[in-house]
């Protein structure tokens, strides 16, 4: 039996069907003009224009800062750049779209047009996705899981990759006591049920990734629940990524409090993740990501 099996299948109406769940691994991710190979992971740089992120804000929030520490991730061996305005740490408050807008648009034009790498915007709001993918966005990334239909609506209109993430209710609040009866099963649910929203809506089942959202509106169990079960989630058939880097969950179990000194535990956590099924990595520190994968890919 497929250890996915676990994961009850939405029939598209929301509820649970006994239909059984897609095995087939995917192979490439399709994104805009890009088609990513997943047979060796892919390392997203993450390039916040922010002045308030949990572990990087206010680094590189002016245009000039934020070009030339893409251009380093890039140079590290970043095969995405994955470009925010928004800070979604627990309890952040919500920025206007017009203000997120302006912070990350011309960034996303630089690295778009120079067509390097593919560009992913990491956005909630559909107006900001949409601006993004006309100034060459190939990847929409939506941490509030494309629960909006403004934003299904964008991805059905384009031809970007999109990546589901799963958050439990809101940034400002959402690590006041989460509680999951089964956070695995409810988790890839959930991924499952809206993976058959964007389908149903003209998104092609090669465009869509899928993310359990490593500290959102999660415990240090659930995210060790959720990523000991990336070879479950996995074998949903969507490529999975993963976001670990810095999070607060690993100096929880270092000790380290500082998140920008959790580089030992963000690249352990990718190596770990990329070896259980995870297709794509989010990461602030590409080039020892990149260096340890490059190791383990030499030992097999
Ligand atoms: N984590 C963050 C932001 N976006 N997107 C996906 N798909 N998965 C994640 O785990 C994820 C994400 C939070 O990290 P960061 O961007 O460094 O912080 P902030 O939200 O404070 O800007």
């Amino acid at each position: 039996m497929s250890i996915a099996a676990d994961i009850p299948v939405p029939r598209g109406d929301g509820e649970p069907s006994d239909v059984p769940s897609p095995t087939i691994a995917a192979r490439v991710w399709r994104c805009g003009r890009f088609e990513l190979s997943l047979e060796t992971p892919l390392v997203m740089g993450i390039l916040n224009v922010t002045p308030d992120s949990f572990s990087d804000g206010g680094k590189h929030d002016d245009p000039a800062a934020a070009v030339a520490w893409g251009e380093r991730l890039i140079a590290e061996g970043a095969t995405i750049l994955d470009i925010g305005g928004e800070s979604t740490r627990p309890g952040a408050s919500a920025l206007p779209p017009s203000g997120e807008l302006a912070r990350v648009r011309p960034v996303v034009r630089r690295f778009a047009t120079d067509g390097a790498v593919p560009v992913s915007i990491d956005t909630r709001n559909a107006e900001v996705a949409l601006a993004c993918v006309e100034a060459g966005a190939s990847i929409i990334n939506d941490v509030s899981g494309f629960r909006s239909r403004e934003m299904v609506a964008v991805a059905a209109g384009c031809d970007a990759g999109v990546v589901i993430m799963h958050m439990l209710g809101e940034p400002g609040t959402m690590q006041a006591s989460p509680h999951y009866d089964d956070v695995v099963s409810e988790v890839g649910g959930y991924l499952l049920a809206q993976a058959v929203v964007l389908q149903a809506a003209g998104v092609a089942r090669e465009r869509i990734a899928i993310d359990p959202g490593m500290g959102f509106g999660k415990s240090l169990e659930h995210n060790l629940a959720l990523l000991r079960a990336l070879p479950q989630l996995a074998e949903l058939g969507y490529p999975v990524l993963l976001g670990a880097s810095r999070k607060r969950f690993l100096g929880d179990l270092t000790g380290v409090m500082e998140p920008a000194e959790r580089l030992g535990g963000s690249v352990a956590a990718a190596v770990w993740a990329a070896a259980h099924g995870a297709a794509v990595l989010r990461v602030h520190d590409v080039g020892a990501t990149v260096q340890a994968l490059a190791i383990t890919a030499a030992l097999g």
